[in-house]
C-alpha cells in the first residue's frame, strides 16, 4: 500500500498573512480535529483550500505559503474568490448543507453555483490525480465533494478510493427535490466504500440510489456494471485520550498556571458553590438550533423560578459562514434573544446567559468542559456532533451531565446521556430539573459507561475500521470467486470450443440475450439476435438450447418454425429442431388453486405488481414497484409462501424482480443434465444471468464453461458484464 491522501474542502491549518508573515493556525471544526490524529499518524498527504483566495497571496509569498503548508504535510487547490463564493458559500453552504440538514426552506438551487461547484471539485480530482500513484490510499471527505470520487474514478480506474459524509444524508422524499441529485448520486459511487455516520443515513442513501438511479442494491452492496460499491456506517469518535489528559492536566494546575477564564469561572464557583454551570458549544449555525435552545432556557426558567440566580447558561458560539445570510439573520437572532433574556431576568449578582461570539483555544475549550455541571447541546440535526463526546472525556472523576438532542447522531451511541427533542420545551425544561438534582453516583454510572465506549471506539479506530474496510472492498472487487473473462480467457474458450467435436450450448434469456422491460412480453427479439442464433444453431455439432423461465406460447410465437432447441418453464417443455413443444417432465398443478388468491392479495396491496400465469408455475412479478417497497413485500410473500407450501412439493424461486412458485423438481440444472446425458459431449456451456440459472451452473459437470452475466455472487467459473457482452462472447463461436 502506497500512501493516503486526505482531501477535504479545509487543510488541518488555516493560513493568515499578517504583516507580509505566514500564520498557521489550527482549523475548528469536526472533520479537522477529528482527522487530525489520523494525519500525524503516518505516511500521509491533506489536499484541500489554505483558507486563502488566489487574490489574497501575493505573489512573492506564494512559495513560501507552499512550504508553510508542506511543514503539515498538505498540499493546496488555488481558489479565487469567485470560486470560493460559488462553490463553498453558495452550492455547498446554501444548498446542500440545508437540504441535507432538512432546513428545505433556505435551500437555493442555483445553476451558476452548481456550475462553480463541478468546476471546483474538478480542480480537486485533478490535484488527487497528480498527487497519487495507483497503490494510494484515497479518502475524501464530505459535502463540499461529493463529485470528486467519479472525477478521480475516471483517471485512475485502479485505485482505492473512499468517501465519507461528515453530516447526515436527507431521506429520498427531501433528497429528491435537488436538481442535480443523479449526478451528485452518480459522483458519489466513483468511490469504492461509502461511509456515514449512522444507520439511517446509509438507509436513506441507499434508499435514493435504488429509487433514482435504479441501481441494484443487496443488502449494503451497489452493483454497478463493473464493480460493487459497499455502502456502511462508522460512527466517528474523538482523539479521547487528547481530551482526557488535558483534562487531568488542568486539574492538577497550580491556581496562578491557570488560564484567565479559568480564573473567572472559579471565583464564581467559590462566591456560590451550589450554582451550577450549563455549557453550550456550537459552530453559529442555524442546524445546532441555538435561538431554540435560548427561548427553552427562558422557558426554563420561567417554569423552575427557584433556579433564578442558581444557574448560569455559557454558550460558545463559534462564528461560521458569516458570508451567507441566513448564517447572519441567526447571528442577530441570537445576540437579540441573549440580550432579552439577560435583560429580563439578571438581578446585581447574577447574568443568567454568559455569551461567546468567538472561537476560543483548545486550553479554554477545556476549561469550560472541565468547569461545566451540565453540557446541553440541542442541535435540531446533527450529523454526529463531537462536543457531547468531548465533554464526557473531560469528566475525569465521571461527574457532569449530558443533555444531547435525539437529533444527534451521537445520540445513537450515548443512550446513557438525558435524551431529549430540541422542540420538547416541556421537556427540556424537566430534563434540565433532572439534571441538576442527579446524584453524584447516577451521574458517574452513566458516564462510566459512555466513557468506556468512546475511549474504545476512539477517532483512531473509526479511521481504521474505515481504512480497513475500503481495502477488504477493494480486495473483494479483485478476486471474486468467478472471474471476469478477460481477452485472454476469451480466447481460451474460443478455443476450447472451436477444438471441441460436439458441442451443447444452454444461453438463457431475460438479462442475458435481452435487457429487462418493464412488461415482459416487450423484450422481443431483435433481427441481430436472430441472426447470431440461426448462425450458431446451423453450426455442425452443434446442439444450442434456449433456455427459459418463460411460458411456452411467448417462445411459441418469437422463434418456432426457426430450428433452436428450447426449454421453456424452467424445464417443463421442450422443443427440438423447431418441432412444437412436448412435456420434458411430469408436473403438477392443482396446488395453483391455493397459492393464486395469495398472490391476488398481494397485487392488490403492491401497486405496479402482478401475477403471469404460465402453464405449471405462477409468478409475482415487481419490477415495476417502488424498489424498496417491492423488496419488503417481496419478502413478506416468501415469508407467506414458506408456510403455505410446506407440505407440498413446490419451491419458490427469487429471480430478478419476480417470485415464482413451481414444482420442486423442475429447474434449469436437471433440465440441462438430462440433456447433456443424451450424447457425448466434449465442450458444455451455460450462461444466464440470475437465480434461475445457478441451478446449471451448480449441476454441469466440472469441465463445463459456466458464464454469469452481472457481479452477483455465483457458482459460475466466468462472469461478464452485460448483454452486449454476451452477443460478442457468442460471436467468438462464428466461424
Ligand atoms: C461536522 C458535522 C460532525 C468548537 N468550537 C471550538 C472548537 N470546536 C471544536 C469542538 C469539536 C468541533 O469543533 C465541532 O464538532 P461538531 O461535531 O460538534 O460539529 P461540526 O463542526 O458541525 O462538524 C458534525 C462532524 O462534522 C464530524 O464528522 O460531528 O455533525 O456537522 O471538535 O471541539 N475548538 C476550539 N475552539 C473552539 O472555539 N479549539
Amino acid at each position: 500500500m502506497g500512501k493516503t491522501i486526505i482531501i477535504s474542502n479545509r487543510l488541518p491549518v488555516q493560513l493568515q498573512i499578517d504583516n507580509g508573515s505566514i500564520k498557521a493556525i489550527p482549523s475548528v471544526g469536526g472533520l479537522a480535529t477529528g482527522m487530525k490524529s489520523v494525519h500525524s499518524g503516518g505516511d500521509s498527504l491533506w489536499i484541500g483550500w489554505s483558507g486563502l483566495t488566489d487574490e489574497e497571496i501575493p505573489e512573492e509569498l506564494a512559495d513560501d505559503i507552499d512550504e508553510a503548508l508542506a511543514k503539515h504535510g498538505s498540499s493546496k487547490v488555488k481558489l479565487t474568490s469567485e470560486e470560493v463564493d460559488g462553490f463553498y458559500y453558495g452550492f455547498s453552504n446554501r444548498t446542500i448543507w440545508p437540504l441535507f440538514h432538512y432546513f428545505l426552506q433556505y435551500s437555493e438551487f442555483e445553476l451558476d453555483s452548481w456550475d462553480t461547484y463541478k468546476k471546483v471539485n474538478q480542480k480537486f480530482a485533478d490535484a488527487i490525480i497528480k498527487n497519487a500513484n495507483e497503490d494510494d490510499v484515497i479518502w475524501i471527505h464530505d459535502y463540499q465533494l461529493m463529485l470528486v470520487p467519479q472525477m478521480v474514478r475516471e483517471a485512475m480506474p485502479e485505485v482505492s478510493i473512499g468517501f465519507f459524509l461528515h453530516i447526515p444524508f436527507p431521506s429520498f422524499e427531501i433528497f429528491r427535490t435537488l436538481p442535480w441529485r443523479k449526478e451528485v448520486l452518480s459522483g458519489l459511487l466513483g468511490a469504492d466504500l461509502i461511509g456515514f455516520h449512522t444507520y439511517d443515513y446509509e438507509r436513506h442513501f441507499l434508499s435514493s440510489v435504488r429509487r433514482l438511479l435504479g441501481l441494484e442494491v443487496s443488502f449494503n452492496d451497489i452493483y454497478l456494471e463493473d464493480r460493487i460499491i459497499k455502502v456502511d456506517s462508522f460512527p466517528m469518535g474523538i482523539d479521547y485520550k487528547k481530551f482526557s489528559d488535558a483534562a487531568k492536566e488542568h486539574l492538577q494546575r497550580e491556581p496562578k498556571d491557570q488560564s484567565e477564564l479559568q480564573q473567572r469561572l472559579n471565583k464564581h464557583k467559590i462566591a456560590n458553590p451550589k450554582a451550577k454551570f450549563l455549557l453550550s458549544i456550537d459552530r453559529l449555525d442555524y442546524s445546532k438550533g441555538i435561538a431554540k435552545r435560548l427561548n427553552a432556557f427562558e422557558y426554563f426558567l420561567n417554569k423552575y423560578p427557584h433556579y433564578k440566580e442558581k444557574v448560569r447558561l455559557i454558550i460558545l458560539a463559534v462564528p461560521s459562514r458569516s458570508n451567507v445570510p441566513q448564517y447572519q439573520l441567526l447571528k442577530k437572532e441570537v445576540d437579540e434573544l441573549v440580550g432579552r433574556i439577560n435583560g429580563e431576568f439578571s438581578t446585581v449578582s447574577w447574568t443568567p446567559i454568559w455569551y461567546f461570539y468567538r472561537s476560543m483555544p483548545f486550553d479554554n475549550l477545556i476549561d469550560l468542559y472541565t468547569s461545566s455541571d451540565i453540557a446541553w447541546l440541542t442541535p435540531i440535526r446533527d450529523g454526529m456532533n463531537l462536543v457531547a463526546k468531548e465533554y464526557i472525556a473531560t469528566r475525569t472523576d465521571k461527574s457532569g451531565v449530558l443533555i444531547l438532542s435525539e437529533m444527534a447522531g451521537s445520540a445513537n451511541e450515548m443512550n446513557e446521556s438525558l435524551l431529549i427533542n430540541p422542540n420538547n420545551f416541556e421537556q427540556i425544561a424537566d430534563t434540565i430539573d433532572e439534571a441538576i438534582k442527579m446524584p453524584v453516583e447516577e451521574q458517574q454510572e452513566r458516564n462510566g459507561v459512555l466513557q468506556k465506549r468512546l475511549e474504545r471506539y476512539n477517532v483512531e479506530r473509526w479511521a481504521n475500521d474505515f481504512m480497513t474496510s475500503l481495502l477488504e472492498q477493494k480486495e473483494a472487487n479483485n478476486t471474486e470467486v468467478s472471474r471476469k473473462l478477460s481477452k485472454k480467457l476469451l480466447s481460451e474458450v474460443e478455443e476450447k470450443y472451436k477444438k471441441s467435436k460436439k458441442r451443447l450450448l444452454f444461453i438463457d434469456y431475460d438479462g442475458t440475450l435481452a435487457g429487462f422491460h418493464n412488461d415482459p412480453q416487450k423484450a422481443s427479439p431483435d433481427e441481430e439476435l436472430y441472426e447470431l442464433l440461426d448462425k450458431i444453431s446451423s453450426q455442425e455439432n452443434t446442439d444450442m438450447y434456449l433456455i427459459s423461465g418463460r411460458d411456452k406460447e411467448t417462445f411459441t410465437k418469437w422463434f418456432l418454425p426457426k430450428k433452436y432447441n428450447m426449454i421453456v418453464e424452467h424445464g417443463v417443455w421442450i422443443s427440438k429442431n423447431g418441432e412444437p413443444f412436448s412435456m420434458l417432465e411430469n408436473v403438477k398443478k392443482d396446488w395453483m388453486e391455493k397459492i393464486h388468491p395469495v398472490l391476488e392479495s398481494f397485487v392488490d396491496r403492491t401497486p405496479g405488481s402482478f401475477i403471469e400465469e404460465k402453464n405449471y408455475s405462477l409468478a409475482w412479478h415487481y419490477r415495476k414497484t417502488d424498489p424498496d417497497f417491492g423488496q419488503k413485500r417481496a419478502t413478506e410473500l416468501n415469508t407467506v409462501l414458506t408456510s403455505l407450501i410446506a407440505n407440498d412439493d413446490l419451491s419458490v424461486l427469487n429471480g430478478n424482480k419476480v417470485m415464482e412458485i413451481k414444482s420442486s423438481n423442475v429447474n434449469k440444472g436437471r433440465a440441462a443434465m438430462r440433456v447433456y446425458t443424451e450424447a457425448d459431449y466434449d465442450f458444455a456451456f451455460a450462461i444466464g444471468d440470475d437465480w434461475t440459472d445457478e441451478f446449471m451452473f451448480q449441476e454441469l459437470p466440472e469441465t463445463a464453461v459456466t458464464v454469469k452475466v452481472g457481479l452477483q455472487k455465483t457458482a459460475a467459473k466466468y462472469y461478464v458484464d452485460g448483454t452486449k457482452d454476451v452477443r460478442l462472447l457468442l460471436k467468438r463461436f462464428l466461424d
